[in-house]
């Protein structure tokens, strides 16, 4: 399958997908095309039972995704605008849903819905020269992508009000400082730290993986109490596997264990 505007690549077998927004000369914003391109690698992705780990990341040594396209949404009628908000929303939500884990390597701007995009990742790496920010008020729109929900959740609300009705911009170590990223390195390692981090993700056992994802997602929306249910019943379902037999049995015989994600 071939796109216009993104690049899905597999390495280590096909278990680390890696999927590139390529639109480098407009800084990678999201128009309609990249967000089809995108809905459509997603679902591919999500149909793969061997891909273990998904990295988003951007063309160019500039932006990860420097917004929606100001300069398509301009010409918007009313319709087209909740059209494009929908297909905006759909991948935001598509990326939140791929029961494997997903990592943002965000190398130079996340702004708007780049930054929501991130954001939708289950953690960001970033390089030391990128910059986030929702700098929608400066455009007479809020954050339309679940920037206003998914900031706060990551920030805490005093911090998530502030960077959104100001639409000041974050460099890397102010978003590692307040808890956007988990993780800051020199541009010219981030592909190769995704790519660790990837295959260190790809060689546990893959059910595990997946569950420990459910758990911490899906708890997150219920209370301490229902979150514990939730965690157990993952857990006994895991408990069932071959490759848990296979991990116990493995650390027993002291050898390395070999997962099926069975
Ligand atoms: N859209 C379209 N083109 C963009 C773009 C964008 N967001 N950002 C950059 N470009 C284009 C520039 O126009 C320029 O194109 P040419 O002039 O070369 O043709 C090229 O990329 C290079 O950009 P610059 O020349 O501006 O590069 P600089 O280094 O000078 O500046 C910058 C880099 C990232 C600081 C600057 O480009 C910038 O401020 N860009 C805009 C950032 C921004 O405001 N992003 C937020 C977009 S609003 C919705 C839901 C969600 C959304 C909307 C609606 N609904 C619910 C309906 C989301 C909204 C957004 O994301």
């Amino acid at each position: 399958m071939t796109y216009q505007n993104i690049i899905l690549e597999h390495a280590e077998a096909g278990k680390i997908s890696v999927l590139t927004v390529n639109r480098p000369q407009a800084l990678n914003a999201l128009n309609a095309a990249t967000l089809d391109d995108l809905a459509s690698a997603l679902a591919r992705v999500a149909a793969d039972a061997e891909v273990r780990v998904l990295l988003i990341t951007g063309a160019g040594e500039k932006a990860f995704i420097a917004g929606a396209d100001i300069t398509a949404m301009r010409a918007m009628s009313a319709l087209e605008a909740q059209a494009f908000s929908e297909k905006g929303q759909r991948v935001m939500q598509a990326i939140e849903a791929l029961p494997i884990p997903v990592i943002a390597l965000v190398n130079g701007y996340a702004l708007g819905g780049g930054c929501e995009l991130a954001m939708s990742c289950d953690w960001i790496i970033a390089a030391e020269r990128a910059v986030f920010g929702q700098p929608e008020v400066n455009l007479g729109i809020p954050p339309g992508f679940g920037g206003t929900q998914r900031l706060s959740r990551l920030v805490g609300r005093a911090r998530a009000l502030e960077l959104v009705v100001t639409g000041r911009q974050v460099k890397a170590d102010e978003a590692l400082r307040i808890g956007l990223v988990n993780e800051v390195v020199p541009p010219e390692q981030l592909t190769e730290k995704g790519l660790a981090t990837a295959r260190l993700i790809a060689a546990k056992a893959p059910v595990a993986v997946r569950v420990s994802k459910q758990a911490v997602q899906r708890g997150l929306d219920l209370d301490l109490a229902n979150g514990c249910v939730l965690e157990t019943s993952l857990f006994a379902f895991a408990f069932g596997t071959a490759d848990r037999q296979e991990g116990m049995t493995a650390f027993v015989e002291k050898r390395a264990p070999k997962f099926e994600g069975k």
